[in-house]
């Protein structure tokens, strides 16, 4: 059976915390703050270029945990080794809330933005979460997902902490406040009052000890909560420095688009740069105007991205309108990456500044893999061109061809690709059945994702053998959808698919119907005026990257295996 390893062999793993690995002084430098002095800027808030430094971001970590310990009105609001859930658009409030919810020894659970509250009261119930931090947006599907969780009306309140848009406390501007929010406890109630001397100490083994509950469906079923410990936050965050572009303390600045709660943002954005002593400019969502003027103003080297990302590029007149020559490199992952579009965006941007230089390159990874596998070295994103790279430190792969992973693919033939390592999770929370079919007894994690490696050793993912549709980089589990569709009064029976668009770079969900009464629609209209309603109907039921963009096709009958 051939196990194929990573060139670079491995790396010594660290038994730290999260918390000591990113800010504990590693060396004797007075006012070392996870390596780099306490005055670098850590993250900025695009919007208003109000920044937290290294230094700031380590007090107000500690400072919230002490707030979360001795909050004021009541008995702790939560904790050691309990949930804390986080409902936000990204927000300067979010590395704090993170990593001071990780000081106080809580564990994370982060939640799609987007979600509607029903979305969002699975994941409280299923992670069983303790309280929610939400943006002021937020709040009326937070308080809505409480009460679907069955939490009584008059304890709501208490278990919501809300981010505001007033920034003082990071010494930002003020904002005004949302009515909805009066009476309830802000972050900023929680800072100022005092300081954990240093984080709540772990007795146990911090390659077990849960730190992120990201949801994925895996390969098949509804999302799951994927524990990501210490361990494997750890890990990744050494391994990962063999591939990465380089990045140097006091150069090079990442803008920060992707959402911090997918796996991708939490570890790129929220943790990576931070090892590297690089300022995350925040951005709350992709905006191309925003993009380029980001980009132009904070002299921005680095972004992460996915192809969606990049088609947009090669095409928005804006790209015209600003100097983006301080950009250097683009990293795209989390979905399959074109080859005609890495050439268009590269030539786009190469042909509008005079000499430095620009490269797209990708990387591969997924929730349950602390996220990163793989990498494509900068020297090969042109010369490999579609290879999500070659893997990381620390790790082993092979290519099945088999479920049991009896059959291993031959030399240059496409197999389910699986990897063993320190960054494969400990598993799905409360699922020993989904955990045991996505690892095998041997430590073996099952991707889903069919690869080819070539002779040198750079992998190309080919296939998908999961029941999984990626909507611009989010998951979109088919049998979720099938699951609400299914609640449809009209809808006798269902399936949802992945509609690839190769304009968008994207898969589009597209849903098959059946009528629990066909007979009322025999006229092609009839059928169409279904569709679109079910198509419109599912808009008041899902999150926006859930919607029925591939549109509804309706059938007589569901082919069944
Ligand atoms: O679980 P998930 O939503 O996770 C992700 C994580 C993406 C990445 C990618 C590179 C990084 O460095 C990083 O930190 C995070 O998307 O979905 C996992 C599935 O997404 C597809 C594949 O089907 C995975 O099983 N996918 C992820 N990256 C790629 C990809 C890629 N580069 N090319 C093709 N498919």
């Amino acid at each position: 059976m051939p196990i194929y390893t990573s060139p670079f062999g491995d790396h010594p793993i660290l038994s730290t915390s999260v918390f000591t690995r990113l800010f504990a002084p590693r060396s004797d430098a007075p006012g070392d703050v996870g390596g780099f002095p306490a005055s670098l800027p850590a993250f900025v808030d695009a919007a208003t270029g109000t920044s937290l430094t290294r230094g700031q971001l380590r007090a107000q970590s500690l400072s919230l945990a002490y707030g979360l310990k001795h909050n004021p009105n009541t008995s702790p609001l939560a904790n050691r080794g309990e949930v804390v859930l986080i409902y936000s658009p990204n927000s300067l409030a979010w590395p704090v809330v993170l990593f001071g919810s990780v000081a106080a020894g809580l564990r994370c659970t982060l939640a799609n933005s987007a979600y509607t509250s029903h979305e969002l009261s699975y994941q409280y119930n299923d992670s069983r979460a303790k309280l929610i931090f939400t943006s002021e947006e937020g709040l009326p599907v937070a308080r809505a997902a409480l009460a679907e969780s069955g939490v009584p009306n008059k304890d709501i309140d208490k278990r919501i902490i809300v981010l505001g848009n007033d920034l003082r406390w990071a010494g930002g501007p003020s904002a005004p406040r949302s009515p909805a929010a009066a009476g309830l406890l802000k972050l900023e109630d929680l800072l100022g009052k005092g300081e954990l001397k240093e984080e709540e100490k772990f007795e146990g083994d911090l390659a077990h000890e849960t730190t992120y509950l990201c949801y994925s469906s895996g390969t098949t079923g509804k999302p799951k909560g994927v524990e990501t410990t210490h361990q494997n936050v750890t890990t990744i965050m050494d391994m990962v420095g063999s591939l990465f572009p380089p990045l140097t303390a006091g150069v090079d600045v990442i803008l920060g688009i992707l959402p911090f709660f997918h796996i991708y943002g939490l570890g790129k954005l929220l943790h990576y740069p931070f090892t590297r002593g690089c300022p995350v400019v925040i951005e709350t969502r992709f905006d191309p105007v925003r993009f380029c003027a980001y980009v132009a103003k904070y002299k921005a080297t680095l972004s992460l991205v996915v192809p969606p990302v990049l088609v947009i590029l090669a095409r928005h007149p804006v790209v015209d309108d600003y100097d983006l020559s301080s950009l250097k490199v683009l990293i795209s992952g989390a979905a399959p990456l074109g080859y005609n579009l890495v050439k268009t965006v590269t030539d786009r941007l190469l042909s509008r500044r005079r000499g430095g230089t620009f490269t797209i390159t990708q990387a591969y990874g997924l929730t349950e893999t602390s996220p990163t596998t793989h990498m494509l070295p900068l020297k090969d994103a042109i010369r490999k061109i579609g290879s999500i790279g070659i893997l990381l430190p620390n790790l082993e792969a092979r290519l099945v061809e088999d479920d049991d992973g009896k059959v291993d693919a031959g030399e240059g033939q496409p197999g389910e690709l699986w990897v063993r390592g320190k960054t494969v999770m400990k598993g799905y929370l409360n699922n020993p059945t989904a955990t045991a079919n996505a690892i095998t007894s041997e430590g073996w994690f099952k991707t889903g994702d069919v690869a080819i490696r070539d002779s040198e050793g750079y992998y190309y993912i080919v296939d998908r053998r999961k029941e999984l549709i990626k909507y611009k980089g989010f998951q979109v589990p088919p049998a979720e959808l099938e699951n609400v569709l299914l609640t449809h009064p009209d809808i006798a029976d269902v399936a949802v698919i992945g509609l690839e668009s190769a304009k968008e770079a994207t898969e589009l969900p597209r849903a098959y119907i059946v009528h629990a009464h066909p007979e009322k629609i025999t006229t092609a209209r009839a059928k169409a005026e279904f569709a679109n309603g079910v198509v419109k109907w599912m808009e008041t039921k899902v999150a926006r990257h859930k919607y029925l963009r591939g549109g509804v096709g309706v059938i007589d009958v569901v082919p069944k295996r």
